[in-house]
Order: structure tokens, then sequence, then C-alpha cells
């Protein structure tokens, strides 16, 4: 069976839902032998309905648009081959003038023994872990929630890949290159990122299915986590070293010329 078939609800996939610690630690053997890549952000940043997206399944995984409905680490088995995690998402715990939103304290706590247990199979080399999609949306600015968040998982140093969500709300390249900037300057990012939007009718959102489902591909077919780590890199070599080139010889060819990739060879090169 193929990784990932390119085509609506053609897809096998098995879910296996974990609402604490222990639950994690229990997945069955056929979850636990293959490849592992975890979708993680802010609640309400898109991860439940990129996942339904990029596995081309309707409401696998529930979306909504009140905040902080996941609650459990969900391992979806895809065609027996890997498996894509939707972790909780973490409350905004700041507020704008940066003090901890009271409550949020208890939820941190759990919010970090599921997420954490999860990671630590990696970790411990239990599960076979290759390499997390961080989304960030667009449109909002960093909070030092987010920035802690990114400390947070920084100790784990798997393979990270930065998502930007929502990318139908950028009016243009103008704006989306300044915010896609913006957010790289902030969160101190120099790793590759891409673009998400799951307005599925729309030709650019079928084209960020693509580039992201290349991504899992190379992330599935390495041999482990390091060759995910080097999957990432090249994928970005060749979009810095594309950028180089395309700033020499322009205009860039027809096949890349779509605001998502001039918006990557913008970034990269202002980077
Ligand atoms: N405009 C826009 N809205 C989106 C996109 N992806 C998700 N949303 C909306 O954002 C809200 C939260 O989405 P959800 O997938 O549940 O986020 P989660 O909490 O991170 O799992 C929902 O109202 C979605 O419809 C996108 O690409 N563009
Ligand atoms: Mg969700």
């Amino acid at each position: 069976m193929e990784i990932l078939i390119p085509k609506k609800g053609a897809n096998k996939i098995t879910v296996h839902k974990c609402r604490s610690a222990a639950d994690v630690l229990a997945a069955p053997e056929e979850f636990l032998r293959v490849p592992h890549i975890a979708v993680v952000g802010r609640a309400n940043v898109g991860k439940s309905s990129l996942i339904n997206h990029v596995l081309q399944q309707k409401a696998l995984v529930k979306t909504s648009s009140a905040a902080g409905k996941t609650n459990s680490v969900d391992m979806l088995l895809v065609n027996d081959k890997f498996v894509l995690t939707d972790l909780p998402g973490y409350p905004n715990m700041t507020s704008s003038t940066g003090r901890q939103v009271a409550g949020d304290k208890r939820w941190h706590g759990e919010w970090e023994n599921m997420v954490h247990s999860y990671l630590e199979l990696g970790a411990q080399g239990k599960i076979d872990f290759r390499a997390l999609l961080l989304l960030f949306n667009i449109e909002k600015k960093v909070s030092p929630t987010d920035l802690e968040f990114l400390e947070d998982l920084g100790y784990h140093s798997f393979p990270q890949l930065l998502v930007m969500t929502k990318d139908d709300k950028m009016k243009g390249h103008e704006e989306r290159n300044k915010r896609a900037e913006g957010l790289r300057k902030r969160l101190k990012w120099e790793g590759p990122h891409i673009h998400y939007r799951t307005d599925s009718e729309n030709p650019l959102s079928r084209k960020s299915r693509r580039h992201l489902q290349r991504f899992i591909r190379s992330f599935v077919t390495a041999d482990d986590v390091e060759g995910a780590r080097a999957a990432i890199a090249a994928a970005w070599q060749s979009r810095v070293s594309k950028s180089k080139a395309e700033s020499l010889e322009s205009p860039p060819s027809s096949e890349d010329s779509t605001p998502h990739d001039q918006d990557k060879r913008n970034s990269v090169s202002e980077a």
C-alpha cells in the first residue's frame, strides 16, 4: 500500500485515542512499529483541519470554532505505514499584557503530561518518532506562551517543520511575505516553513496539500529520525539554492510562479 494516496477517502485510517499519559504508553503494537509525525500548535490554529485535509478525509478528527476542544492525543494510523498524531492544542496562557491567565495552570500541567509522555516515547526510542509539524496561524502575533512552548519542545530537538496556517486570509504576496518574515523573526526560526490553507476547492490549497504530502512521504521513507532531519534540511537547502539561482535569472519558470512558491523564495532570500 502507498504511504499516502492522493485521492479523497482513499486512505485507510485507524484511530487510537489517548485520554491519559497511560493510554499513550498502551497504544496497540501496529501503532508503535511505524514512523510517527506529530502535529502541534496553539488551540484553534487549524491542526484538525490540516489533518483532515492532508489525509483527504472528511471529519476524521473533530474541528471546532471554539478553542481547546481537543483534549486527547489522537493517533491516526495511515495505510499501516505511519502515524499522524493530533496533539492537544495549548491555550494562549498570556493575555495581551503578558500576564498569566487564571485557571490555565492546571490545564498546562495536563497538557504537558500528555504531550511530554508522547514525545518521551520518541526520545527513548520506544516509538520511531520522525518529525513535528509546528502550526502557527499566519494572522496571529506570536505570544509569550508560543515562545515558552517552543522552548519546551526544543529540548527534544526532533526535526521540525513550521507550518503557517490559514494562508487564505492573506490578501497577496506582500502581506504573506511580511507576516511570514515577522513570524520567523519573532520565533527566531531558521528551519524550513511552508504555508497551508484548507479550503479544498482552491487550487492553492491543493498545492499546499501536495507540498505537505511530499514532506510526509520523505519523513516516512527516511531510514530514521536523522534521515528525516536530513530530508528537511535538503528540502530547505534546495529552496535556498533555487532562490539564489532565480534572483540571478528572472523570470521564474511558470511551474513555480504561484504565490506559495513566490513567497518561499522571498522569505528565504530575505531571511
Ligand atoms: N480561513 C481558514 N480557517 C481555517 C483554516 N483551517 C482551519 N480553519 C478554521 O479554524 C478553526 C479551528 O480549526 P481546528 O482545525 O479545529 O483547529 P485546532 O484547534 O488547531 O484543531 C475552525 O473554525 C476552522 O474552520 C484555513 O486554512 N483557513
Ligand atoms: Mg483540534
